[in-house]
């Protein structure tokens, strides 16, 4: 009755950013991402003889987030099941744009499936790990992840495996405090209040479209352009939302000069920000040191974490 999962944040490149269906958490659009090798998230769920589910993240008591992980336990085993004491370890930053939702909700689901002997198939498990949080279910695959957006339900299909393109991603951390407005609640006020919002949602086919040719060819230019503009399109939704969501700060901005000068300065590499002030930046294994060395030097980066691409959810042990 105990098992534990392991697995790895993704990093969009054509971003979830609104809901078709609130209630069963369907995305309004598809998505790509990337998902990450060595930042991770490890989820134990032991299904006991308590008379309550309990979280601990970290070796802390959690009560804010115990009712996605009830909820996503009560989809796996169904809501008979008995109480389940869940503990994550993670070794990066929670809440703060660095995608901990998706690797959580993603080992939970798969750890839960182990523990409570039930037999679901990664689509299922991704479905399930994605209506709780909807970024998860790309982190059961590794590489680089295609989300489309069903009328009913969503699919999955790895564009490229992890070892097929060494990408590197280098994260500037600009701030390690929580973010002021959750993604979810987020995406729900600007699909309410954006005047952009209906363009952003019509648009995403043909950004995927292009991200997914340049993967095809793997070509890094391409899926950089396509990558930054429709991360800048994002944040003008968020920003154009009433009240405004703006995750940015100083650094966020200073990085992004730092990429385009790099660019100048022939090292490919750009951007891309979700939910949080983190800038993340791609590039070909060659440009690596010089541009950590930059953004680690770029006005207001607390740290860098340097990564490349992951495997998707996995088991640990039963
Ligand atoms: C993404 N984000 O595609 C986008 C970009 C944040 C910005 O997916 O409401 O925490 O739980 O389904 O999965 C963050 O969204 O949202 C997210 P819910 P989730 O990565």
């Amino acid at each position: 009755m105990t098992a534990s999962a392991e697995a790895h944040p993704n990093i969009a490149l054509v971003k979830y950013w609104g809901k078709r269906d609130l209630a069963r958490n369907l995305p309004a659009a598809g998505s790509l991402s990337v998902t990450l090798a060595g930042l991770r998230t490890r989820m134990t769920v032991d299904f006991d003889t308590r008379d309550c589910d309990t979280l601990r993240v970290n070796g802390q008591e959690v009560p804010a987030m115990l009712s996605r992980v009830t909820r996503c336990l009560d989809l796996v085993a169904g809501a008979d099941r008995p109480y389940a004491t869940v503990a994550s370890e993670g070794n990066f930053p929670i809440a703060a744009g660095l995608a901990s939702s998706a690797s959580a909700f993603a080992a939970l689901t798969m750890a839960a499936n182990a523990a409570a002997g039930t037999s679901h198939d990664t689509l299922a498990l991704a479905r399930i790990a994605g209506a709780v949080s909807g970024s998860a279910a790309r982190s059961f695959y590794g590489g680089v992840v295609e989300l489309s957006a069903g009328d009913d339900e969503i699919d999955l299909a790895r564009l490229a495996d992890a070892d097929e393109w060494p990408l590197q991603v280098v994260v500037a951390i600009t701030a390690e405090e929580e973010k002021p407005v959750g993604s979810g609640a987020a995406m729900i006020r600007s699909a309410e209040t954006s005047p952009f919002y209906a363009s952003w949602i019509e648009r995403q086919d043909d950004d995927l479209s292009l991200a997914r040719d340049a993967v095809a060819a793997k070509d890094f230019v391409a899926l950089g352009t396509v990558a930054e503009h429709n991360c800048l399109k994002m944040h003008s939704v968020m920003w154009s939302s009433r009240p405004p969501i703006v995750y940015w700060n100083q650094a966020t901005l200073a990085c992004m000069e730092s990429v385009r000068s790099l660019r100048e300065d022939g090292h490919p590499a750009f951007f891309t920000i979700d939910a949080g002030p983190q800038v993340k930046v791609f590039c070909l294994p060659d440009a690596v040191e010089t541009v950590e060395a930059v953004l680690r030097t770029t006005p207001g980066v607390v740290r860098t974490l340097r990564t490349g691409v992951g495997d998707g959810a996995r088991l640990i042990s039963k």
